[in-house]
């Protein structure tokens, strides 16, 4: 059994929407627990660190200015396997493809801007998630 923690995002959109309740419902709902909550709205510094893999690339831009736009809701889930289920939890990256029953293809569309908007972000892989954990909780261990 790997009990291990994700970093989630409730995104701008999201948060506007008032949908932070429901994507914690989620979550808790599945079992995980919460570790970590606090709403923050992000810098370009700790943006440009969570989403480096992205630089460079042609959504990269407009991906840290939405992201930028407003508060988010920054959470440390723990559980086993939660990286990879809380993929599962928030589905395909385009929420129009997206299915059903996820939180992307439940809550989410395409609303024809450069960003998907797509409500949450979840860790890819454990390594991430400790990695993007120490940017959005720095005063919490690995
Ligand atoms: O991990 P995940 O959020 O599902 O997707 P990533 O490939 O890591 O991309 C991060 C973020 O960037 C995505 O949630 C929306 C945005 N994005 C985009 O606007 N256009 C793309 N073609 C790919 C990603
Ligand atoms: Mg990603």
């Amino acid at each position: 059994m790997t009990t291990e923690r994700s970093l989630v995002l409730v995104k701008p959109d999201g948060f506007k929407r008032g949908l932070t309740g429901e994507v914690l419902r989620r979550i808790e709902g599945k079992g995980y627990t919460l570790a970590a909550l606090a709403v923050v709205t992000p810098t370009r510094e700790q943006l440009a660190a969570h989403y480096a893999e992205h630089e460079g690339k042609p959504f990269y831009e407009p991906l840290v200015e939405f992201m930028s736009s407003g508060p988010v809701a920054a959470v440390v889930i723990e559980g086993q396997d939660c990286v990879r289920g809380f993929r599962s939890l928030a589905g395909a990256t385009n929420p129009t493809e997206a299915a059903p029953g996820s939180i992307r293809g439940d809550l989410g569309r395409d609303w024809g801007t450069k960003v998907q908007q797509n409500i949450v972000h979840g860790s890819d892989s454990a390594d991430s998630a400790a990695r993007e954990i120490a940017i959005w909780f720095p005063h919490l261990g690995a």
